[in-house]
């Protein structure tokens, strides 16, 4: 076999200074306006300073900016497909004019990087949407950054780095390009196959990159990305653990692992591209591009946003100036008659049987705790993220009661409580809503306003404890469905459960029962903005469960609500 390419990729831009230019332009920097930077400007700035995205030097001014969009290169001609730009706040950007500088900093604080203003601009972000990402689907998660999260002005310039972004987490693990280059280099690697993944690494994975491996008679870099990836994947320190245990399947001295700080767009076909020529900055010789190369998922309309195999037609088709190959994979299954993987292309399926399971799937059984088979899994892999996905019974779960005042809700919060309690196993903490306001919201009154921050400090809190593996038992009356909404989005994005639980006893039966006196006041006027007298209740249209206490005792009401936790597996009640 020839080598194409020279081995470890050309010539690195590394940007940054020495230490003495570097104290010096941190003092000179106080004369500069400052620019707290965002996550993902954060993994830019890590790999425009290390080289890890060479031939780059800074922040893309506007006329690379155009031609990156429409064509995919510098105005130098150079292949480059992903717009890197520094995206600003309109009056930030209106401190500024072309040739000053920006101190570039981290959340502490920290001076990173001076940048040297060049341009700036209003970007038309649909267009680049469209142009980049070949639509303005905001179900596409590089498009709903763009245009749901970015700000509208680009800063183009010049960048130079004092020093890169703290991480205390894996550092043995996190190589730039000059040391990933120097490390093949000692070990006299001269062909390194890169694979990128944003996922946990199963047997399959591990097949498929010893083919390739053998394939391009190479060395193999697991290269996964632990900056910012799909929303809702599985967290980098989950993964990383998995990827240690992976890594003592290859044989000694063959494989690597090394963490990638990028944060991806999953822009597919032009994203597979941007990942060829990061890798080839890394060192390697080849990339892994498998099926359906950092994919989107679906659009609005239930279509996949690219063909699975269009990622590698691109790079194919930019193979000559790339400086990295390609090795393009199908996607491989088990095959019961071989008790082996192959690609799928390879196999018979008329005379073989051919087993796979789908990430959903893989979830589904993860979340109710079912055996995931050893053909599928490595036992300690599986075994790691059972310890970050436990099954539903050891999850956190957050019960949120909402109804009107005096429907009852603290009442079958409290002997809901004491059922859970008297059970054991999970810790619990009542999040009433008198409590609150006087621990949590004490300066908070009534207003619109001030009703969103209270169900919002609710929510934070309830998520918190969800997260660690407790139940949140929240009782607020919550009258608006949008900040309801939004407290379910946090619970569920920490990992656990959210059951919602209308107790919907009507109006009339609660001011009959008037337990604090507060709807006589209210239809006094005594009491202004009262819910459910002069200031609205937006019923919940789908709750978990709805209980109107007219005619249920607090007993039979608790009673509702551990069933309902039993049927959607948070508890054995048997
Ligand atoms: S909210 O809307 O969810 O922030 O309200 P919450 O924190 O649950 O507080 C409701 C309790 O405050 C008392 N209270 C009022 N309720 C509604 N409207 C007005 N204007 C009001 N003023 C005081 C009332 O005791 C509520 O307690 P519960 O337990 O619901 O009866």
């Amino acid at each position: 076999m020839t080598d194409l390419i020279p081995p470890h990729g050309g010539t690195l831009k590394d940007l940054r200074l020495d230490a003495p230019a570097a104290a010096a332009a941190r003092q000179a920097a106080v004369e500069h306006a400052s620019w707290d930077l965002s996550e993902r400007q954060l993994c830019d700035l890590e790999l425009l300073a290390t080289g890890g995205f060479s031939p780059l030097e800074g922040f893309l001014g506007r006329a690379d900016y155009e031609r990156v969009l429409n064509e995919m290169r510098l105005t130098d001609g150079t292949l480059w497909p992903m717009p890197v730009t520094l995206d600003v706040s309109e009056d930030f950007a209106g401190q500024l004019s072309s040739g000053d500088r920006v101190a570039l900093r981290d959340p502490e604080g920290v001076i990173l990087a001076i940048l040297h203003v060049g341009d700036i601009w209003r970007p038309d972000r649909a267009a680049e949407a469209r142009a980049v990402f070949g639509t303005d689907d905001p179900a596409h998660p590089g498009v709903a950054y763009l245009l749901e999260r970015s700000h509208p002005v680009y800063l183009g310039g010049r960048i130079e780095a004092l020093d890169l972004p703290s991480h205390y987490d894996f550092t043995h693990l996190r190589l730039t390009p000059a040391e990933l280059r120097e490390r093949f280099r000692r070990s006299g690697w001269r062909r390194v196959v890169a694979f990128q993944t944003r996922n946990p690494m199963h047997r399959a994975h591990v097949e498929l990159t010893f083919l390739a491996a053998r394939q391009a008679e190479a060395n193999l870099l697991i290269h996964p990305v632990v900056g910012m990836t799909k929303p809702g994947d599985v967290d980098h320190y989950s993964r990383v653990r998995c990827y240690e245990h992976v890594l003592k399947k290859y044989p000694e001295q063959t494989t690597a692992l090394s963490l990638l700080p990028l944060a991806m767009r999953m822009g597919g076909p032009r994203e597979a591209l941007w990942h060829a020529i990061i890798r080839r900055n890394y060192g390697c010789t080849h990339l892994i591009v498998g099926r359906d190369h950092a994919g989107p998922g679906k659009g609005s309309d239930g279509e996949d946003l690219y063909g699975p195999y269009e990622a590698q037609a691109l790079v194919e088709r930019y193979s000559d100036e790339l400086g990295i190959q390609m090795v393009p994979f199908r996607m491989m299954v088990y095959v019961q008659e071989r008790a082996g993987y192959a690609p799928i292309d390879e196999v018979d399926e008329a005379a073989e049987t051919v087993m796979n399971i789908s990430g959903t799937e893989f979830r589904r059984r993860m979340r109710e705790g079912l055996e995931i088979p050893e053909w599928f899994g490595y036992p300690e892999v599986v075994t790691e993220l059972r310890k970050t996905f436990p099954p539903r019974a050891r999850q956190g779960v957050t019960l949120f009661f909402t109804g009107l005042s005096g429907s009852g809700k603290s009442t079958i919060a409290n002997a809901v409580m004491v059922k859970l309690m008297e059970r054991g196993g999970r810790p619990v903490t009542l999040l009433d809503g008198d409590l609150v306001r006087k621990h949590l919201s004490s300066e908070l009154g009534f207003s619109r306003e001030h009703r969103d921050l209270n169900i919002r400090r609710i929510g934070f809190v309830a998520a918190e404890i969800t997260r660690n593996g407790g139940v949140a038992i929240c009782a607020p009356i919550a009258p608006y469905a949008a900040t309801r909404g939004d407290v379910r989005e946090m619970v569920e994005a920490a990992n656990g459960g959210f059951i919602e639980i209308h107790v919907a006893t009507p109006l009339e039966e609660c001011e009959r029962r008037d337990r604090k006196g507060l709807y006589a006041k209210a239809r006094a006027g005594q009491i202004k903005g009262f819910t459910g007298i002069d200031d609205p209740y937006e019923a919940p249209e789908a709750p978990e469960l709805r209980i109107d206490t007219t005619d249920c005792s607090p007993e039979e009401a608790a009673q509702q609500v551990l069933l309902k936790l039993e049927s959607r597996g948070f508890i054995d009640l048997r």
